[in-house]
């Protein structure tokens, strides 16, 4: 078949009065279709406006989750418990230069004195260690059922401030380690929710 003997409409191209007039049929019938489909849009548009409102039940959902995943701020903000900062990013770290440490404070913001249950991570590659205001560290936690959890039972008199020492060994857990990390530190204590002290990393080789 001669290709050029065929204009893209798949029209002859021999006779070019018959191709205007084919070329007039094909916009007709495409405004046809154009009505068509914007008829469609506007009895869906309004089948949709006429539904039970999805959008405000959608936004309903998605707003307790946004709070839900801020909450840990802002219970470590407002609590008795209060942490300067929940949220540590190491930013990118590698397995071959070794462990990374970083500390967290956090004061007994009301006003009766506050005891310190306990404290675990989340995870057998970060261990965490209490060090109170005077200098005294303890011995480093890390997770429940990894190692044994002792007890801290240590009290924080109200407005004294205490840190959290978190080591983190990006090799802990060998190449199936590598890429981004989330791990969490929990206080639990006699003053309320327990106070979690979140991290993240991105871990290379
Ligand atoms: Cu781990």
């Amino acid at each position: 078949m001669d290709k050029s003997a065929t204009s893209e409409s798949g029209i002859p191209a021999s006779n070019s009065a018959k191709r205007s007039a084919a070329g007039a049929q094909l916009i007709k019938r495409t405004k046809i279709i154009v009505g068509v489909c914007a008829g469609i849009l506007v009895l869906g548009g309004m089948v949709i406006a006429a539904m039970p409102d999805p959008g405000a039940s959608r936004s309903a959902t998605v707003a307790p989750r946004s709070t839900a995943s801020a909450s840990p701020v802002a219970r470590a903000s407002s609590g008795p418990l209060r942490a300067s900062e929940t949220n540590f990013n190491f930013g990118s770290i590698s397995m071959a230069a070794g462990k990374v440490t970083h500390r967290y404070r956090f004061r007994n913001a009301s006003t009766a004195p506050i005891v310190l249950d306990k404290m675990y991570t989340s995870c057998m590659c970060t261990t965490a260690a209490l060090v109170k205001s005077s200098g005294r560290k303890f011995p480093p936690v890390g997770m429940p059922g990894h190692t044994p959890i002792p007890a801290l039972n240590e009290t924080l008199q109200p407005d004294e401030e205490a840190m959290v020492e978190v080591v983190f060994d990006p090799a802990a857990h060998g190449p199936a380690g590598i890429g981004p990390i989330d791990r969490v530190v929990t206080i639990e204590h006699n003053a309320g929710r327990p106070l979690e002290l979140a991290f993240a990393a991105n871990v290379t080789p």
